[in-house]
């Protein structure tokens, strides 16, 4: 009897897995792959249901001989090692950047005769209802919250982009590309307390209240699912911070990052060009203490940022201050510099690590941008958060754009690189 592969990646069989497994069986005996879970958060969305859940399903679907684990999004280890005749899959991996995945399954099997079969997608009412519901349970706070710890221990490192509307946030949750026939994207956004203010025109200096970062987070969160880290600048007054903690986690956001300074805060990529004073450590523990005390999930996090070298108060200081927050019960600690070398940001990290193999480290690559995730990863990096980079792109996009126009008192010559209205129009799904 002839052998039959194909890979599922769903929390739910629907009439296309369905359709899927029909077209198969009649092919031959059925093998699933079910995709791992590391797999699955890069190929796809983050899995509602556990690796092993997933399998329990596969496994009781009718006329599947066996379920397999693929650990990888690419073929390359159970081709080989199944040979199956056919590799059966849903033809939406023809084009977009699935495509590539689908030419490498193309040489693997025909290294020994086998074929693929590209069954016609299934795109009825009921299963674009699955996959919205799907969708939804992601972003529903209780579900979102938890997603940050979850990514920690499931990736090496998570790519956090810069998200302060809901078009950006749009963009951090759809961009997928192909990379060496493998897909990429990210896995969490950072609501930027100096991006949320640019994008309303104002100084990043804690004037844009909290109301209006919550109106931000809400933006977002109405049209995404993935996990947030929220920019809480200093935490305001203690007595203040508390009632943010409460809301932020009511709000779905994974964690709140806050810096250890007072007074009156300016940008960090001012450093010393400017007048910032640096809390003492009896202050930010204090501060990271109550917000402890005050939340109420398991989930969220609250992670210290340090300042020292940015104020450039020494090494020794920064290392002080990290063991410091995380006795106070910082869930993990954010160290920025602003020099282009990321030397002193490694030897941060190696220090700090030499001494503390778990609390998670986040970095704000913006300066050091030379420095990559898996370098980052080897001095012991969990979260790299692009801080700035889709408001420092579009910025002067729209300016050269504006600028044309009024050059040439007509639209025709900036035509060619705006987006089309058909794309515009088609961007936003509508429910
Ligand atoms: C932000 O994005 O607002 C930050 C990071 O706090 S930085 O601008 O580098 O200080
Ligand atoms: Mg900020």
């Amino acid at each position: 009897m002839s052998t039959v592969y194909t890979c599922f990646c769903t929390d739910v069989i629907h009439d296309g897995h369905l359709n899927i497994l029909n077209e198969a069986k009649k092919l031959g005996s059925v093998t699933i792959g079910a995709l791992s879970d590391k797999a699955l958060i890069r190929y796809n969305k983050f899995p509602t249901l556990s690796q092993d859940e997933r399998i329990k399903l596969y496994e009781g679907l009718e006329g599947v001989e066996k379920v397999v684990l693929q650990d990888d999004m690419l073929y390359d280890d159970v081709i080989p090692s199944l040979k199956p005749d056919y590799v059966v899959h849903g033809d939406n991996w023809l084009s977009g950047p699935e495509a590539a995945i689908r030419s490498h399954v193309e040489e693997l099997v025909s290294a020994y005769g086998g074929k693929i079969v590209d069954i016609p997608y299934t795109n009825n009412e009921k299963v674009r209802k699955i996959d919205m519901q799907l969708r939804e349970k992601l972003a529903m706070p209780e579900y979102r919250r938890k997603r940050l710890r979850q990514l920690i221990e499931m990736v090496p490192v998570v790519k956090t982009m810069e998200a302060h509307s809901g078009l950006t946030g749009l963009i951090v949750e759809k961009t997928v590309v192909e990379n060496n026939g493998k897909l990429d994207q990210f896995d969490a956004m950072w609501i930027s307390s100096l991006c949320d203010s640019t994008a309303k025109g104002k100084p990043d200096i804690e004037l844009v209240d909290m109301t209006s970062r919550f109106r931000t987070i809400e933006d977002i969160t109405e049209v995404t699912t993935k996990p947030i880290i929220f920019d809480g600048d200093t935490g305001g007054l203690t007595e203040h911070f508390v009632y943010t903690v409460r809301s932020l986690e009511r709000l779905g956001v994974s964690a709140v990052i806050i810096e250890d300074k007072k007074g009156l805060k300016k940008n960090s990529l001012f450093g010393t060009e400017v007048e910032q004073t640096q809390a003492t450590i009896e202050e930010m523990s204090a501060k990271i203490a109550a917000g402890k005390k005050a939340q109420l999930t398991d989930d969220f996090m609250i992670i210290a940022r340090i300042e020292s070298l940015i104020l450039e108060k020494g090494m020794e200081d920064a290392l002080e201050r990290a063991f410091a927050f995380v006795k106070a019960g910082a869930d993990g600690i954010m160290i920025h510099s602003r020099k282009k070398d990321p030397a002193e940001i490694c030897e941060f990290c190696d220090k700090f690590r030499a001494q503390d193999k778990k609390t998670p480290i986040v970095v704000v690559p913006s300066s050091f941008n030379t420095i990559t995730e898996e370098e980052l990863h080897e001095h012991g990096v969990n979260i790299v958060i692009y801080a700035n980079q889709l408001t420092r792109s579009a910025f002067p996009a729209m300016q050269q754009t504006a600028e044309d126009i009024l050059r040439y008192h007509r639209a025709k010559e900036v035509d060619d690189r705006l987006m089309s209205i058909k794309q515009i129009i088609t961007l936003i799904d509508e429910i």
